[in-house]
């Protein structure tokens, strides 16, 4: 893993529009302060930091029909889409740290704006396919997928700030993993599009070697397209990761998620990555803060060659004595 030099860009989203709860824009500097780059150059990758992008408050922002604080969301996520382009366009695997998943949007659109077609693995507790029509909260954190799947765009309404937003991913072209917390509207759209998912009654009956061996052939039928991993530290169980705003019990070990970034990074298709829903203000204790923060850089170096086993440079010399 050491050998070929990997290429990260790393951006910065501290947004937390997506979602009522504060503190979830101080993610992507706690990612940062517990040594992300260092870590990444110590593997042998190659790191351009781009900073975190700077959202501008939005003054009256009221909801339309259900969807929260929609000018502000479309705003920052054109923004962000933009500056997933430029990493893109630079040669760069990009690494985004959210921030709420609602930045899943700007994200995915930019990715996909920077060339071929993108397959997404969805990695979280939380489907995050409502429309805002289906939502219960309103809070579009719930909805990124809705906006981006070409199958969804005659259910979306006409909302301010997002008439950039053209959908660039199919239906087909997506898999999930870790699932145990859907509204029922969510449900009936993952069936109703016939998409892959594996939830954790799946993950339980599988093994997870399994369901990344199934997530792979399910992507790779025909072309291999550039891989999208939107990784919400939620799907991790929370005694792993506590300090995020929507945890639900039962979820990934801190193997299983770990295991899903070594397998992502042997494929060669990984084209960008969000770490997103790190909540420092949501853990209990320092301790909390920092097992959260820790699973987000594994998750990360995972991503880009970290293997558990170890590794040496090529030209290691063996000491004589
Ligand atoms: N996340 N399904 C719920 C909703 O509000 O639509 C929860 C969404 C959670 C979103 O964790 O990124
Ligand atoms: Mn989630
Ligand atoms: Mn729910
Ligand atoms: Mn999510």
């Amino acid at each position: 893993a050491l050998g070929q030099l990997r290429s990260v860009g790393i951006i910065g989203a501290p947004f937390s529009g997506g979602q009522p709860k504060d503190g979830v824009q101080l993610g992507p500097d706690l990612i940062r302060a517990a040594g992300l780059v260092n870590r990444l150059k110590e593997q042998g990758c190659d790191v351009k930091d781009y900073g975190n992008l700077a959202f501008e408050s939005v003054s009256s922002d009221e909801p339309v029909g259900l969807a929260k604080r929609p000018r502000a969301v479309g705003r920052a996520n054109q923004q962000l889409a933009d500056a997933v382009r430029r990493i893109k366009h630079d040669g760069h695997t990009c690494v985004m740290l959210g921030g709420d998943h609602s930045l899943a949007i700007g994200s995915i659109h930019g990715h996909a704006a920077s060339g071929s077609e993108v397959s997404v693995v969805w990695v979280d507790a939380h489907a995050d396919i409502n429309t805002p029509l289906t939502t219960t909260t309103g809070n579009i954190h719930g909805q990124p997928m809705s906006y981006v799947i070409h199958e969804l765009h005659n259910k979306i309404p006409v909302i301010p700030n997002f008439s950039w937003i053209k959908p660039c991913i199919a239906a087909k072209d997506i898999v999930y993993i870790g699932l145990r917390d859907v509204d029922p509207g969510e449900h009936y759209i993952l069936k109703y599009l016939g998409i892959k998912t594996f939830s954790m009654s799946e993950l339980d009956r599988l093994g997870i070697a399994k369901v990344m061996e199934q997530t792979c052939d399910h992507i790779f039928t025909k072309v291999k397209k550039p891989i999208h991993l939107s990784y919400d530290i939620d799907a991790l169980d929370p005694s792993v990761a506590p300090a995020t705003g929507t945890p639900v019990v039962g979820g990934l070990t801190y193997r299983e998620g770990v295991y899903i970034t070594e397998h992502i990074c042997q494929t060669d298709l990984l084209s960008a990555v969000d770490i997103v829903e790190v909540n420092p203000k949501r853990g209990r204790t320092e301790d909390e803060v920092q097992s959260t923060v820790n699973a987000a850089v594994d998750l990360v170096l995972g991503c880009f060659g970290r293997v558990r086993e170890g590794s040496h440079p090529a030209d290691y010399k063996m000491p004589d004595p």
